[in-house]
């Protein structure tokens, strides 16, 4: 081996707690190492000089919901600390604070649940962008995505500045984002960011497709797309193939279809000769990893490899076994189901009254944030009358609509509210909305707008959370 070449510390991020053997090849070769991660250990710890986790037995940490990103900016800033205690700190050397736009950024997309500790450091870092304290970067996809930095909040960095970073890694080359968000001047970052807008447009045909051809499975079963027999509107979890579909968007594609039928949902790729790659996600009450685990012990052999949490996860499947384990996890999903909850009932904080819904309750809202995972934002339903309804671009629905006892009236919009390939009326009448409270800025006037996040019958039940 040639000397001076080898490291002699290797520093993990984000990674690490299961790399038994790993660790203990680098210690075989003289490399120290230093393991930062979050995930869940298994049942050895690798034999790290250090490991930093706040998952890890006998952790005094007070928030084991930290992302990846989290724990390294807290081994920064302990280093920070004992740097400084050493009188080793140059002048000029960032100060942990200057890091906390990407920390949020990081904790966001993530989706970790915001417990007090995340919600302070997303919160933190909003503030820093807002300021325009962040990295290029941020700023230029902010600037993509037609988001205003001065009044961003962790929704725009969740839906619009994640998903631009993660559509590299999932069609192209994940390096794109990292130059991305560590480039130095606007110019560099702009031009990252152009192609990463681009991968974004290229990421969403993809998933609309793919979404599409699904959709269309589940309402007509097995015309579109070959499937497994598990796909009907009664199956409790419901599992999806199609060969020409994209590995990198089934996680996406699994959520919405999720999203729309409201039951566990796997979506499948292929991934290498008779291989498929699935990608699961859950709703509230329905641990999914549980799930697979109880589908991998009653049937050995079934899967090569799964893992995950609550409400997503990930597994590896000979294709041949496919109908085997859509039928196992639809059996193993209706037996973990609860059957005291209502399947389709749609949790909100509640009804707002006539005055209530204004504007000064929106801002206050807003400024109880951050919401977002495990922190929803307030949601809120209501009978209302439709005075006007029409159709905005191919998907979104803009309504006008008054209060049920006509006392007020509110600009609405219910995004992705029609399917583009199905010939649908918008609605009429009277209708109870399940709705979020949004300062639309239009022209430099800020006013009221309801983001309705369903539309149903009045008598429909909405369950107070
Ligand atoms: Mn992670």
């Amino acid at each position: 081996m040639a000397a001076g070449r080898e490291p002699s510390l290797i520093v993990t991020v984000d990674n690490g707690i299961s790399s038994v053997a790993g660790v203990a090849a680098a210690r075989a070769l003289g490399i120290d190492v230093l393991v930062t991660d979050h995930h869940l250990p298994g049942a050895e710890l690798p034999a790290a000089n250090v490991i930093v986790n706040p998952n890890v037995p006998g952790s005094q940490f007070a928030s084991r919901a930290l992302a990846g990103v989290g724990v390294a900016f807290y081994v920064m800033a302990a280093l920070r600390r004992e740097l400084d205690v050493r009188g080793q700190i140059q002048a000029g050397a960032p100060a942990p604070a200057e890091w906390l736009d990407l920390v949020a950024l990081g904790t966001v997309a993530d989706l970790v649940p915001l417990d007090t500790n995340n919600r302070v450091l997303v919160s933190q870092g909003l503030q820093r962008i807002r300021a325009g304290r962040c990295v290029p970067g941020i700023s230029a996809l902010l600037e993509f995505a037609k988001r205003s930095r001065l009044s961003i909040t962790a929704a725009d960095l969740g839906f619009a500045v994640g998903p631009r970073l993660n559509a590299a890694g999932r069609l192209d080359d994940m390096t794109i984002g990292i130059r991305c968000l560590l480039a130095d001047s606007m110019v560099d970052a702009t031009a990252l960011a152009a192609r990463l807008d681009q991968l974004n447009l290229e990421r969403r045909a993809i998933e609309a497709r793919m979404q599409a051809e699904a959709m269309a499975a589940v309402k007509h079963l097995r015309t579109s797309v070959a499937l497994t027999d598990a796909t009907g509107p009664e199956r409790s979890g419901v599992c999806l193939f199609d060969e020409s579909w994209h590995q990198g968007v089934v996680g996406l594609v699994a959520g919405r279809i999720k999203d729309q039928l409201r039951r566990p949902v796997f979506a499948f790729a292929r991934a290498g000769e008779g291989e498929l790659r699935g990608s699961g996600r859950s709703v509230a009450g329905i641990h999914i990893r549980d799930v697979l685990d109880r589908v991998a012990t009653a049937n050995p052999g079934l899967l090569d490899r799964f893992g995950g949490h609550a409400m997503a996860a990930g597994l590896s499947l000979a294709e041949h076994l496919l109908d085997d384990f859509a039928r196992a996890f639809d059996a193993e999903v209706r037996r973990s189901s609860d059957p005291n909850k209502r399947a389709n009932g749609i949790e909100t904080d509640g009804e707002l009254g006539p005055t209530e819904i204004a504007l000064a309750t929106a801002h206050a809202l807003r400024a109880g944030g951050p919401w977002g995972q495990a922190f929803p934002e307030p949601s809120f339903d209501g009978v209302f009358a439709i005075k006007s309804a029409r159709r905005i671009g191919d998907r979104h629905l803009k309504l006008w609509v008054e209060t049920a006892a006509r006392e007020r009236a509110f600009d609405a919009v219910a995004f992705n509210y029609f399917d583009p390939t199905e010939p649908q009326a918008p609605p009429a009448g009277e209708v109870r909305l399940v709705y979020r409270l949004d300062v639309n800025e239009y022209q430099g006037e800020r006013r009221l707008q309801l983001i309705v996040d369903h539309v149903l019958p009045v008598d429909a039940a909405a369950g107070v959370r």
